[in-house]
């Protein structure tokens, strides 16, 4: 075996199912070895940003690695954004690099993509990655890649590999895995102990749920633990998605002023408030007139576990979650369960159509023909995603990228075989919609919702005064056929849901759906985020 198959199965048995990529000289020759060992798929798109994308959309919805191969500098360096945007998400990316061979690193010479000194780019990943390895010598090379695969899982965090063009074809043996990481049985259980004492000490607990509850793949055993306890759950904003396969006593999201009133009230006047996996950042936290005392809660995150004034290091979650099972074990707990509702019944009239109107749309047609994953981008649409109906989700709900929601989409359907709807703003698609033009190649159908206000209108939420923020109009429907796909522009609630109906119904083509909202008209949940936004900053 070589050096770079050697990787590719190391990667396939922790848990890859398939190479996103763009090739370019440092990188020929190993993306010949990944065609031509057909260890995994290669899908390659048009350019990096939607790489990276797509490869952590896919870790994400399969609980997974999620791999991204690149050619050095100008390829890696495009991809910096969609690993910083896994990195602070938790994603497990797999950053593959190609680089310079051994020879030519010491001809004297610049090299071509070479930004500052041949190892900037090793520096500047080291910033956004957990672990790095330089697959330069291929007797170290497995342990190496053993290690960093293995990091990269425990953590759920990305890393970055880079694989001299010299080193791809050299002789290697195969990666054995990491043992699994031991942790202190006793800490564990005393943790435990006093996290259950906790919550049943309580007068009114919550459970609210994060994504790395999913990046460790444990929405089943979560949603039995919150069975047991008989306390209500939530997810954050980011945890949005997350449960909503399982059987569990999921209220809603909790969005402090912009969100659902009694899901605001529960959390925030919780005493036994615990966060699982939870990402402390200001889009999940801030926009709350009631400040949460995070010292009064109990948190387990990054591999510890914080309860009021004092943690337990190194308690991996999935290890916390057994261990409150092996606990809590018994029957169920009795729970009244008051779920968020969504809107449904969207009039099929001559109305205009608002982002409402969408999430309507959405639940009628799931309601009919079942749930579909959804990838979102950055804008409204995502705000508007908090009124459909609750299914797997993926977007950049703390990092807040632009151009995530088509890449994502089509990581995707790439990961599951399901056909995903994506939600996406004009300005958004300005960014990366083109990656729609290799559906046709790969069989890729998804349907594609285009908030179309022919403007950055979430900017303009906070900035009406600036012109700069409108976009004119893009004739995008027009565009789609060039693309392989078939477009359509509506403008009133009849066109929405015939062209929703059409486009469920055509399979094989992407669709895209170019919606036009007028300008000015918001969501329900962005109007209150936004007002909500302006009355905290004018109380500061
Ligand atoms: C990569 C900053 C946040 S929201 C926004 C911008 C420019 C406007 C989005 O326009 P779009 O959606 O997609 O038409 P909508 O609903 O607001 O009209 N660059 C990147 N990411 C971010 N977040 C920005 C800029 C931004
Ligand atoms: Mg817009």
């Amino acid at each position: 075996m070589n050096l770079t198959e050697s990787l590719l199965h190391a990667l396939k048995d922790h848990g890859a199912r398939q190479i996103f990529g763009i090739p370019g000289d440092f990188a020929l020759p190993y993306f010949r070895i990944i065609e031509e060992s057909k260890i995994l798929p290669l899908y390659t798109l048009s350019h990096e940003p939607s790489v990276g994308f797509a490869a952590d959309a896919s870790a994400r919805i399969h609980c997974g690695l999620g791999v991204a191969a690149v050619t050095y500098g100008a390829g890696a360096l495009n991809m910096i954004n969609s690993v910083a945007a896994a990195f602070a998400e938790k994603s497990p990316l797999v950053v593959l690099s190609g680089g310079p061979g051994h020879g030519e690193s010491r001809s004297g010479l610049l090299l071509h993509h070479q930004a500052k000194t041949l190892d900037s780019q090793l520096q500047i990943f080291k910033e956004i990655t957990c672990d790095q390895v330089r697959l330069d010598d291929a007797a170290r090379a497995p342990s190496d890649m053993a290690r960093v695969l293995a990091n990269c899982l425990r953590n759920s965090e990305p890393v970055y590999i880079e694989i001299p063009r010299d080193m791809v074809a050299k002789p290697c043996a195969p990666v054995l895995a990491e043992p699994a990481f031991v942790h202190d049985r006793d800490a564990l259980h005393a943790c435990a102990e006093e996290i259950i004492e906790h919550l049943t000490r309580a007068r009114s607990p919550v459970l609210m749920v994060g994504v790395e509850v999913r990046r460790y793949g444990l929405e089943a055993r979560v949603a039995e633990l919150s069975r047991r306890l008989g306390i209500p759950v939530v997810t954050s904003f980011m945890g949005r998605g997350l449960l909503a396969e399982e059987d569990a006593p999921l209220l809603g999201t909790y969005m402090g002023v912009a969100g659902d009133a009694e899901v605001t009230q529960l959390v925030e006047s919780s005493d036994g408030l615990f966060l699982l996996g939870e990402i402390i950042c200001d889009t999940n936290f801030a926009v709350s007139e009631t400040k949460i005392d995070m010292r009064k809660t109990i948190q387990a995150l990054n591999g510890g576990v914080t309860i009021a004034y004092h943690s337990y290091a190194q308690l991996p979650l999935t290890a916390v979650v057994d261990e409150l099972l092996a606990q809590i074990s018994g029957a169920n707990k009795p729970f009244e369960l008051q779920r968020q509702t969504f809107p449904h019944d969207l009039a099929a009239d001559a109305s205009s159509i608002t982002p409402t109107d969408i999430a309507t749309a959405v639940n009628d047609l799931m309601a009919e023909h079942g749930k579909m994953p959804i990838a979102s981008d950055m804008g409204d649409c995502l705000f508007t995603a908090m009124e459909i109906e609750q299914t797997a989700l993926v977007a950049p709900g703390y990092y807040a990228t632009m151009g995530f929601g088509v890449p994502a989409g089509l990581g995707l359907q790439a990961a599951t075989g399901q056909r995903p709807l994506i939600l996406v703003g004009d300005g958004a698609f300005q960014m990366t919609g083109w990656e729609l033009g290799n559906c046709k190649r790969y069989g890729w159908d998804p349907i594609v919702l285009l908030f179309n206000n022919a403007s950055w209108e979430m900017l303009r939420t906070f900035q009406p005064e600036s012109s700069f923020n409108d976009l004119g109009h893009w004739g995008f429907a027009e565009m789609a056929a060039g693309m392989g796909g078939d477009g359509v522009r509506v403008s009133t609630r009849a066109e929405l849901k015939a062209a929703l109906n059409k486009a469920m119904a055509t399979r094989g083509r992407f669709q895209l759906i170019d919606i036009t909202i007028p300008s000015g008209v918001l969501s329900s949940t962005l109007a209150r985020f936004v007002a909500g936004v302006k009355r905290l900053n004018a109380a500061k």
